[in-house]
């Protein structure tokens, strides 16, 4: 999978690119990810990337022309464009499934007050957004959907275990889990998952799922 991530901030996305999966991914060739400078598409002596609103208002607008200019130096017949963006639709573990059959995947990160309206009408497939909090700027937000979506891509993760567990982990939080030792400060691990009876144990995990579940987050149920 080739991912692009279009932002004025690439420098933030260098640590992500260092660290663990995202590079063992890289690797082995499961995805080929670039950050892509904005400002290397503006034109202007000052690298403009935002103006003033047309209408007055607050805040700056980031401009439509770097942004084009940068879709169109990557973009194929087949790529996803997607804006982060809190008015976007909220991601979910769903959507990252769905994003792990794409070729191409093309973040634009916005920021400031937002983005020139033409870009979402002509050149965005998909506006996501990661929850109903508001950031400075979207390049976290698309590191988390690329996180979501290449731990999920065949051999990332090391066998199909992860995607075998994944439809379990959608539907109800995780059981308790404990290693050793099997006392710590006076709390001892629950003697049922000491004695070896793993069906016993499956009944146990399956239960405390569906109780934390039903008591954290009654809208999976
Ligand atoms: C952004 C204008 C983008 O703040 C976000 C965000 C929150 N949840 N999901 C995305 O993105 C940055 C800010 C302002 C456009």
């Amino acid at each position: 999978m080739k991912i692009d991530v279009i932002t004025i901030f690439p420098e933030m996305l260098d640590g992500f690119l260092r660290a663990s999966m995202m590079k063992r991914a890289a690797e082995k060739g499961a995805i080929d990810l670039c950050a892509i400078n904005l400002r290397t598409f503006t034109t202007d002596k000052h690298q403009t990337t935002d103006d003033r609103p047309f209408g007055g208002g607050p805040g700056m607008v980031m401009k439509p022309e770097p942004i084009f200019a940068a879709v169109e130096s990557v973009r194929t017949p087949e790529s996803r464009v997607i804006l982060m963006c809190p008015q976007g639709r909220v991601f979910h573990q769903a959507i990252a499934r769905e994003l792990t059959a794409e070729k191409h995947l093309i973040f634009i990160c916005g920021h400031y007050e937002g983005v020139d309206e033409r870009v979402r009408e002509a050149l965005v497939t998909d506006e996501l957004s990661i929850g109903d909090y508001v950031l400075t700027n979207g390049v976290l937000p698309a590191a988390v959907v690329i996180d979501s979506v290449v731990r999920l891509l065949p051999g990332v993760l090391g066998g199909e275990g992860a995607a075998e567990q994944e439809s379990f982990s959608e539907a109800t939080l995780e059981y308790p889990q404990y290693t050793r030792p099997s006392e710590f400060r006076g709390m001892a691990v629950p003697e049922i998952l000491l004695n070896g009876n793993h069906a016993e144990i499956a009944r146990w995990r399956a239960e405390q799922s569906r109780q934390r579940t039903e008591e954290r987050r009654p809208d999976l149920l």
